[in-house]
C-alpha cells in the first residue's frame, strides 16, 4: 500500500512507522484530550456515544492484499457520512482502513434499531489497480494529480461538508468523481453537491479548508482556498489565521491547518484549540462563543474537533442556503 498510495512525505512517514505504535506518550497524552472534550460537550447537553476499542496491531488481508496493521479508529468524520437520517458507511481509498468500520458497528446497529436508514457503499477492491503508481511524475499543475484514479468509486466522508440541504465536496488524494457520484446518487435529490476545487497539493478532507460555521458564516484556508468560490456570494467570509502550532512540535498527519477544524455545538458556539489564540480572538469579535478546548496532541494524529466528532442528530430546521 505504502509505496503507491502516499505523497512522499507520508509515505516516508509510513514507510517508517507502519505496524509500530507511536511514542506511547503522545498516544495518552491524546487520549486525555479526547475524552476532555467528550467531557465538554456531554456538559453542554449534547448526547455523546463512543466507538469501540479495535485492535489496530493485527495483520489482515484479502484475496488480493494484505496490510500489517490497521490505521486507528480516531476519526468518525472520515468513514461515517450522515445525510438526513440516513448513515453511509465509506469506501475507504487506504487499505490500512479496509476494517476500521467495526469499530461503530455496535453504533450503527444501535441507529438501525432506532429507525436509521443504513447503507454502504460498494465495498471497494483496492488493487494495485486503483493507485496512480506513476504519482510523482504527474505534473503538479494538472487538475488531477491525485493519487486514486477512477478504477472504482472511493471516498472519505470527510470530503464532504454539509451546510443544511448543500454539501460542499473535494476531489483528493482519497475521494475520486466516482465516489462523489455514488453518493449524489444515493442521496436525497432534495440535497445539492456544490464541488470546490481548492488550492492543494495535498488534498485529504475538506474540513481543515472549507469550514460553514453557521448560516451565513463560512471560514476559509487562505493558501487553499485564495479565490472565494461564486457560491459563497452574499456570505460573510474571513480567512482563519496561520496556526500558533510550533515546528517544534511533531505532526504526524495533517498540517497545521487543522486549526481551522473547529466544531460548532450551535450556530453561536464554537469548540477552537485553546492555543490558537489568533484564530480565538477573531471568532470572539466574529459574534461567537468560544469554548476553548486541549487538543494539541489529538492534532499530531491527523485531526481536530471536526474529525474526531460526528454529529448523527441535530436540532433546529434542515434548509438550503444556496441556488
Ligand atoms: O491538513 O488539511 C486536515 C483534516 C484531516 N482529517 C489537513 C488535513
Amino acid at each position: 500500500m505504502l509505496e503507491a498510495t502516499m505523497p512522499e512525505d507520508s509515505k516516508e512517514f509510513f514507510i517508517r512507522h507502519v505496524g509500530n505504535r507511536l511514542p506511547q506518550s503522545h498516544y495518552d497524552a491524546a487520549c486525555a484530550e479526547l475524552d476532555g472534550l467528550a467531557e465538554v460537550i456531554a456538559s453542554r447537553g449534547i448526547e455523546v456515544t463512543r466507538p469501540d476499542r479495535l485492535e489496530q496491531a493485527r495483520p489482515f488481508s484479502t484475496p488480493n492484499w494484505s496490510a500489517p496493521s490497521g490505521l486507528y479508529a480516531a476519526m468518525p468524520r472520515d468513514i461515517l457520512l450522515v445525510v438526513g437520517d440516513t448513515i453511509i458507511e465509506s469506501p475507504m481509498s487506504w487499505r490500512s482502513r479496509y476494517f476500521e468500520i467495526e469499530a461503530y458497528r455496535p453504533l450503527l446497529k444501535d441507529y438501525f434499531n432506532h429507525g436509521a436508514k443504513w447503507i454502504s457503499a460498494p465495498k471497494p477492491q483496492l488493487l494495485d489497480e486503483l493507485y496512480q503508481w506513476d504519482y510523482d511524475k504527474i505534473d503538479p499543475l494538472s487538475n488531477n494529480k491525485f493519487v486514486v484514479n477512477e478504477f472504482e468509486p472511493v471516498f472519505d466522508a470527510a470530503d464532504f461538508i454539509k451546510c443544511g440541504y448543500d454539501i460542499f465536496a473535494q476531489l483528493s488524494h482519497v475521494t475520486n468523481a466516482m465516489g462523489i457520484e455514488w453518493v449524489r446518487r444515493h442521496i436525497d435529490s432534495k440535497y445539492k453537491i456544490h464541488v470546490i476545487k481548492p488550492v492543494d497539493s495535498a488534498p485529504m478532507h475538506i474540513d481543515a479548508t472549507f469550514m460553514p460555521l453557521a448560516p451565513g458564516k463560512i471560514l476559509l484556508n487562505p493558501e487553499r482556498m485564495p479565490v472565494v468560490p461564486e457560491v459563497l456570494k452574499g456570505w460573510d467570509i474571513k480567512y482563519a489565521p496561520k496556526s500558533t502550532i510550533p515546528d517544534s512540535h511533531a505532526m504526524y498527519m495533517s498540517s497545521t491547518w487543522t486549526s481551522m477544524n473547529v466544531l460548532m455545538l450551535d450556530p453561536k458556539t464554537v469548540v477552537v484549540e485553546e492555543q490558537e489564540a489568533p484564530l480565538i480572538e477573531m471568532l470572539a469579535d466574529w459574534g461567537f462563543e468560544v469554548v476553548p478546548v486541549p487538543f494539541r496532541n489529538v492534532m499530531r494524529f491527523g485531526g481536530a474537533f471536526h474529525c474526531v466528532t460526528c454529529d448523527v442528530r441535530r436540532r433546529g430546521d434542515l434548509l438550503s442556503y444556496f441556488n
